[in-house]
């Protein structure tokens, strides 16, 4: 197979999280599939894409309190709202890079992944290989799972992309999200954070990573670097919001944000 990329498009960055609404960021959003496209043209590569969910998984998922564990009736409900909800955020982005002439696919976690508290530990790939050999760009999102002990859980996009990238040998990933890359603090609420231009096992102690801040059911921020940093591989956190920047890490360039490597 050709080198792959896995590539998170976050979910603040193509929704309007900020305002917490189920909204698309449609420009910004249009804007970034035609960086892939043009990348694309430039370089062959495979590419897989993961998105977050903004507050079309969040809010419900929240309302229904799908990511503490199955308890009642109405959470089965709140299931099927929160899984349709993604589906439709995932055809809007599918249609934006289809719009661009990227040949995008679905991907739908929730028929075939299995976590066990809160933790992916099924996820069939042959099928995914198979997309990816024949030149599509699968794009799989953060969904609502079974889980064996909880009965329901949250797979985050930051969950399963580190899962794939290790399973599917890929040489690189890019997380796109909405600030520069990781900070000494939050730069939402500190304007004087310094930017990081690499973490690893060692810096990662003194940094104040936190969570988004606004409703997010799987850790925000702090956990998307604890799950690069278990990575072998080579990740690199960068702003989408900023154009041009999607477009020159697919084509390879680095240190563009903050790269992670143990
Ligand atoms: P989603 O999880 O919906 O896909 P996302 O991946 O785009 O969304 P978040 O999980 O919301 O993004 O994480 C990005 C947010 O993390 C930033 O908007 C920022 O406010 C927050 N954050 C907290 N601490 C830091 C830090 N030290 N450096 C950078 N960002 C931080
Ligand atoms: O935004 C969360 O995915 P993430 C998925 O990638 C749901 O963490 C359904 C809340």
């Amino acid at each position: 197979m050709t080198e792959l990329i896995i590539l998170k498009l976050g979910g603040s960055v193509i929704t309007k999280k900020k305002e917490d609404k189920a909204e698309i960021n449609e420009e910004v959003l249009q804007r970034i599939a035609s960086e892939i496209s043009g990348a694309m043209k430039e370089r062959k590569v495979s590419l897989m894409v993961v998105h977050g969910a903004g507050p079309f998984g969040h809010v419900p998922a929240r309302e229904y309190g799908l990511d503490t564990g199955l308890r009642d009736n109405r959470q089965v409900k709140g299931f099927s709202i929160t899984h349709h909800s993604m589906e439709r955020l995932n055809l809007l982005v599918i249609d934006a890079l289809r719009k661009s002439g990227l040949n995008a696919i679905e991907f739908q976690p929730s028929s075939v992944g299995i976590l066990k508290n809160e933790k992916l530990v099924h996820f069939p790939t042959r099928a995914l290989e198979g997309i990816l050999r024949i030149g599509l760009i699968p794009v799989a999102y953060g969904d609502v799972l079974m889980d064996e002990e909880k009965g329901v859980g949250i797979l985050s996009g930051d969950h399963l992309v580190p899962y794939l990238a290790k399973k599917l040998n890929a040489s690189r990933v890019i997380i796109a999200t909405d600030v520069a890359g990781i900070f000494d603090s939050d730069p939402k609420g500190n304007r004087n954070a310094r930017l990081i231009p690499r973490i690893n096992s060692e810096n990662i102690g003194a940094l104040s990573i936190g969570n988004s801040t606004t409703t997010d059911v799987t850790g925000g921020m702090q956990r998307k670097v604890r799950e690069l940093l278990n990575l072998e591989i080579e990740s690199e956190i960068i702003s989408a919001l900023e154009p041009g920047l999607v477009k020159k890490a697919l084509l390879g360039e680095r240190n563009i944000g903050t790269v992670i490597r143990k």
